[in-house]
């Protein structure tokens, strides 16, 4: 028997409602869901890949435990029972900070992973929190946080409706979209252009996305703060700043005028290596178009002035009237969840980073985590307060984050380590236990995080496709019992009285005497859905218990199986702003500081050689190297390198190069490129599946060469403790 079934892709962040065809209980065609309010159909090639993803033979389904170095299958009971008498003691030892937690990428693609997870932490308390943000989008959280007082209240591009987009260190006809879930972002920038706009793209490879642009330029490296800050100078220079309706909500316009002085396009083209004629015609472009948005992405996060190229990108948008305006960078309102919602409107506290400091490095905690890059150095520095302990969920970072030899030698170091993790892969193989998530097909959705950045309102639930195998808990509940664990509750508590009992405390801090009537609407729901229940009735849209009658309910939503649409972006300033003062905070004291460490480095010469990542259609970071249907075809982890820099370095199309940062080498395949800038190397990054003790075999048959074992897990950007992965200087040679 034949019958469909409809899943969001938990894949990347575009988050496509996908149609997937079951025959027998087996998984038949995958394709997009045309009827879905949001997608309309869109998929690309990654989605086929849930259908290996499920039948992946690699793909753990039963816990894993470590005996005498080698790990054996074992019970869910057992695993439990062994974390809890290895894991407790170091806890009532040496306290809750002895024990740090890291998370990956795709706890943000999981609504178990994302609404339980924040009890484990409170449980534990430990101030040794990591995760992927510190080597992915931390400086934009920071920069918004400083701004609008919210760490997520992040703009996006209203792209239906805009005439103009620059487009900064993004690739989103690769990404699908970077906080900016824009599903077939190429129809939309089609739709754009036969408008009559335009879309311009900055970046030092000449992308796929800037293959469909109107202009391309190229930047140097992590030079974006002297672009930006050559595009801000020449508003003012030549009087092209309007707030427009911001007006009288923008605090510090002069202090940024003072502070841009410096900057004029002329002075910092050799530097960024854009011409001041660019860079003011952009200028030009943008105060004159009505509707225009300027977006960044990774490549503005990941380098030395993350912060700063996160915040001018805003300010650009500010001052020209594009900020919280139809068709410009606008803040999204999600149906549950809402982050930039919180609160009293119009003002609040604000955000507050460095509230503490690691203990090696002393980086500063931002967003109540630390820079993933000291993880190893605070497991393997002796010391008080050294990490003992590590639970790891889903995330790699022995491989997604730069120097994982050192990591993967701390985490050897370690006491006692859990993974949640579905494969037995470069990190979790560090693990005394892991815990095997369910495959993506085997439990409900719904967008907690991806909703936050969307270019259109919506809400849509995924129940779960098919059931789950040999009675595998969902991951809230193995979060739940991790979470029973450390509280001394044992592994074999009650986790759903322990769920109840949490629920309530939450409610009791939020809704006060209502809790238990509350409670009593949510039920009977359980677990996730009654938190997701809970989410939608009490979000913006929500029916507010009754007092809302005919909004949002888990159930309203369960019956549009392809999602309910909830409109465009609508202007929300000054509602959306958590400022202590109410306003934009243009100029926050500590950008304007970070800006003398880009005055020191304004006039450096550029380096020979440096090398940056790229991403790739058929690939997500490191984890989808063992699906046969995208790991097929060219091998793709190739370093492009400009034809003049070949011939300078003696670099053969398809011949083998050693690209080295000091004592650090790796092995390349050479592809030249005339996309690249020259004296650019690109190399993807979430390759280098060749260390031992990994089971993941189709990855490993090619297992590509690893990135960050080149890169130095010392180099943050100072305010956000982001990792810095693009632009360090390297030497290339020709191999025989
Ligand atoms: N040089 C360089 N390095 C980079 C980047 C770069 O651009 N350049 N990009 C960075 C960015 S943006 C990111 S987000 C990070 C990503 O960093 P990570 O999140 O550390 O890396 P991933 O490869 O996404 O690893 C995801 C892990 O989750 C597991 N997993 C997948 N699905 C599930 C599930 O449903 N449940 C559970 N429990 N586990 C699951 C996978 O097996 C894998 O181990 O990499 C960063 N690293
Ligand atoms: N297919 C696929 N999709 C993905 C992922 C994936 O691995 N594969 N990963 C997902 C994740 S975790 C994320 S965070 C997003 C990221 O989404 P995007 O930011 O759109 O991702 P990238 O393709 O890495 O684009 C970054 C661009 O920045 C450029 N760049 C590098 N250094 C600099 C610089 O110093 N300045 C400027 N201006 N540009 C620079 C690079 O050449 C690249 O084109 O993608 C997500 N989607
Ligand atoms: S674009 Fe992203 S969400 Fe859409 S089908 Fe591809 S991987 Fe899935
Ligand atoms: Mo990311």
């Amino acid at each position: 028997m034949s019958t469909t079934a409809r899943r969001i892709c938990p894949f990347c962040e575009a988050s496509c409602g996908l149609e997937i065809e079951l025959q027998d209980g087996r998984i038949g065609r995958i394709k997009g869901d045309e009827a879905d309010v949001f997608s309309a159909g869109f998929l690309c090639p990654k989605a086929i890949g849930l259908k290996d993803l499920h039948e992946d033979r690699d793909r753990l389904r039963t816990p894993l435990v470590k005996r005498d170095g080698v790990f054996t299958e074992a019970t869910w009971d057992e695993a439990y029972a062994e974390i809890e008498r290895r894991l407790l003691p170091i806890i009532e030892r040496d306290g809750g900070n002895a024990v740090a937690t890291v998370l990956g990428n795709p706890v943000s693609h999981k609504m178990s992973l994302m609404l339980y997870f924040p009890r484990l932490a409170k449980a534990l308390g430990t101030r040794n929190m990591y995760s992927a943000s510190s080597v992915d989008q931390i400086p934009k959280m920071l920069s918004v946080g400083l701004m609008y007082g919210g760490w997520l209240s992040v703009p996006v591009p209203d792209i239906e409706r805009s005439r103009f987009m620059l487009i900064i260190g993004a690739n989103p006809m690769v990404s699908n979209g970077s906080l900016w879930t824009v599903p077939d972002f190429r129809s939309k920038a089609k739709a754009l252009r036969a408008r009559g706009g335009k879309i311009v793209v900055v970046d030092p490879r000449r992308t796929e996305t800037a293959d469909i642009a109107d202009a391309h330029h190229f930047i140097r490296p992590g030079a974006d703060v002297f672009f930006l800050l050559g595009l801000v100078n020449a508003l003012f220079d030549e009087r092209l700043v309007r707030l427009g309706r911001l007006e009288g909500h923008v605090n510090g316009v002069d202090q940024l005028r003072e502070a841009v002085r410096g900057y004029a396009p002329e002075a910092v083209a050799a530097r960024c290596g854009i011409a001041a004629s660019v860079t003011r015609e952009l200028a030009r472009t943008l105060a004159g178009t009505e509707h225009a948005a300027v977006y960044g992405r990774i490549g503005t996060c990941t380098q030395q002035y993350g912060t700063l190229a996160s915040w001018l990108i805003d300010v650009v948008n500010v001052l020209t009237g594009h900020l919280d305006e139809e068709g410009g960078m606008m803040f999204p309102k999600a149906a549950a969840f809402a982050a930039n919602t919180r609160g009293k409107p119009g003002a609040g506290r604000g955000i507050a980073s460095g509230r503490y400091k690691s203990r090696v490095s002393g980086a500063a905690e931002v967003a109540g985590e630390l820079p993933v890059t000291c993880l190893a150095e605070e497991i393997d520095t002796p010391g008080p307060g050294q990490v003992k302990a590590l639970i790891a969920i889903a995330g790699n970072p022995v491989l997604s984050a730069p120097n994982g030899d050192r990591l993967a030698a701390a985490l050897d170091q370690l006491e006692f380590m859990v993974s949640m993790d579905i494969y037995l892969n470069e990190t979790s193989r560090h693990a005394d236990v892991i815990l095997p998530g369910v495959s993506p097909l085997e439990d409900a959705h719904y967008d907690v995080t991806f909703t936050q950045f969307s270019h259109r309102n919506h809400a849509r639930y995924s129940p779960p496709v098919l059931a789950r195998e040999g009675g595998a808990p969902d991951e809230w509940e193995t979060l739940l019992r991790l979470t029973a664990i450390v509280k001394g509750r044992g592994a074999g508590a009650d986790i759903g009285a322990l769920d109840d009992e949490l629920l309530r405390e939450e409610l009791e801090k939020t809704v006060g005497p209502l809790a238990d009537s509350v409670m009593g609407m949510l039920a009977p729901r359980r677990g996730v859905e009654r938190m997701l229940d809970l989410g939608l009735r009490g979000g913006a849209y929500g029916d507010q218990f009754g007092r809302a009658p005919g909004g949002l309910t888990l159930d309203k939503v369960r019956a549009a199986p392809s999602g309910i649409d909830l409109g465009p972006m609508t202007p929300r300033i000054p509602e959306l702003l958590r400022t202590p003062s109410g306003k934009i905070e243009l100029a926050p004291q500590m950008l304007l500081d970070d800006l003398a460490r880009a005055a020191a480095d304004l006039a450096a010469p550029a380096p020979g050689l440096v090398i940056i990542g790229r991403r790739q259609l058929r690939s997500n970071n490191s984890w989808m190297h063992n699906l046969p249907v995208l790991a097929k075809g060219a091998y793709r982890c190739t370093a492009l390198v400009h034809p003049a820099d070949a011939a300078r370095l003696g670099l053969a199309d398809g011949g083998q190069a050693e690209v080295r940062n000091g004592a650090k080498r790796i092995e390349v395949l050479v592809e030249v490129s005339e996309q690249m800038m020259p004296g650019v190397v690109s190399l993807p990054h979430g390759w280098g599946h060749n260390l031992p003790g990994t089971r993941m075999g189709v990855a490993a048959e090619r297992p590509g060469v690893n990135l960050n074992a080149l890169l130095d897990e010392n180099l943050r950007d100072p305010l956000s403790g982001n990792a810095v992965l693009s632009g360090i200087p390297i030497e290339m040679a020709p191999l025989a």
